[in-house]
């Protein structure tokens, strides 16, 4: 495996919903796009960082700055025997997990490609299709609440997860609770609430959620295992898994009992089938989070999804919920909660050139 060429782009795409969590509204999304070039074939990753630190602690511009004076240097026209050995070679530095899954992403996905086989496959996967569900924002009343959720539950998504904050949580949820007696239902805080807010969160235990996702800090684990043995719910853990050793920690520590796995935020797809394999020693289940990704990340996702122990629904929900035209030129649309791996080698997708230059704000060509 030979990197002779990188590209980097930078777009930012209107969101076709206005998404609020506990961090903030968004109505775009900034996509950052890697393209590795080797032997002929171009293998492709989306970074998942965001303009400003809210969700953890990396930026866009801090990645382009690691990117191109440290992640690129390092390993473009030298001979990797597979792509963990290019993600080892960003294994010195610390954090920046995100900027580093970019180029590990890129790199299975052109390795695959170059085999001539599905990452999937490589990966280690069993299935041709992936079991989602559908992260909705914050709205503006209970009733709205309702109304989206039976959208979506028409639409077939296998669970529906609420983002909640203080202050919006219990009503919402008891709203949906009773329109949907039988519903798959999770709700999101994003690191919103503190130890403080204990009997808030044991009120939510009446509602027979899956799980509540990132209740407190993105960095502390200790309050999330004293905030676990005072809830019947289980706790799923997103913003504070970084890696398989956390994952370690955090399950030892019985911090929570699920983890939303998401291939860019651990570095890459190696770390996630460690973080995978962890859990399942611990019989703990792992499902595929989302960052509003466009079709690239969106397809490494779904790939990602056919291990084993990804036994919950994801949030991996139709590409066309999200943007009015995507950066690939498949269709990525589940049905009946259900999302086809796309077939071919690699991620099975290819980059629609023309749009992603037509909207590029940043293009930049590397080698050494
Ligand atoms: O916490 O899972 C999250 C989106 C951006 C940042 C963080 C999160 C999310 C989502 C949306 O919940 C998942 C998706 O639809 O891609
Ligand atoms: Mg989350």
């Amino acid at each position: 495996l030979i990197i002779e060429r990188a590209e980097i782009y930078l777009l930012r795409l209107p969101l076709k919903f206005r998404f609020e969590t506990s961090f903030g509204v968004q109505t775009d999304k900034q996509v950052p796009l890697l393209l590795l070039h080797g032997g002929g074939l171009t293998g492709l990753s989306e970074g998942v960082m965001e303009a400003l630190p809210m969700y953890r602690e990396e930026t866009i511009t801090g990645a382009l700055g690691f990117l191109t004076g440290a992640a690129l240097p390092a390993v473009l026209n030298q001979r990797f025997a597979n792509p963990e050995a290019v993600g080892a070679a960003l294994e010195p530095w610390r954090g920046n997990r995100m900027a580093r899954a970019m180029v590990e992403m890129a790199a299975w996905d052109l390795w695959a490609r170059q085999l001539g086989l599905p990452l999937w496959q490589l990966l280690g996967g069993n299935k041709t299709e992936v079991e989602v569900g559908v992260s909705l924002g914050i709205q503006a009343s209970a009733q709205a609440t309702v109304e989206s959720v039976a959208k979506h539950a028409a639409e077939g998504y296998r669970r529906i997860k609420l983002k909640i904050k203080p202050g919006w949580d219990v009503e919402p949820v008891r709203a949906v609770r009773q329109a949907f007696a039988d519903l798959h239902l999770t709700v999101d805080a994003n690191s919103a609430y503190t130890l403080a807010d204990v009997a808030r969160l044991q009120a939510l235990d009446e509602f027979g959620l899956d799980y509540i996702e990132q209740p407190l800090a993105w960095d502390d684990l200790h309050d999330h295992a004293t905030l676990q043995a005072h809830l019947k719910t289980p706790i799923c853990l997103d913003e504070s898994i970084a890696s398989a050793a956390d994952t370690r920690k955090a399950l030892t520590h019985a911090a929570g009992r699920v983890i939303n796995l998401k291939v860019g935020r651990v570095g890459g797809h190696s770390e996630a089938r460690r973080v995978h394999d962890v859990a399942q020693a611990f019989g703990v289940p792992v499902w595929c989070g989302g960052m509003l990704e466009s079709g690239v990340g969106r397809a490494h996702n779904i790939h990602l999804s056919t291990l084993p122990n990804f036994s919950k629904p994801g949030d991996t929900s139709s590409a066309s919920r999200y943007f009015a035209t995507d950066t690939v030129n498949e269709p990525l649309e589940a049905e009946n909660g259900l999302m086809p791996v796309p077939p071919g080698p690699g991620i099975g997708v290819s980059l629609n050139r023309e749009f992603v230059e037509a909207n590029a704000d940043y293009h930049q060509e590397f080698s050494l």
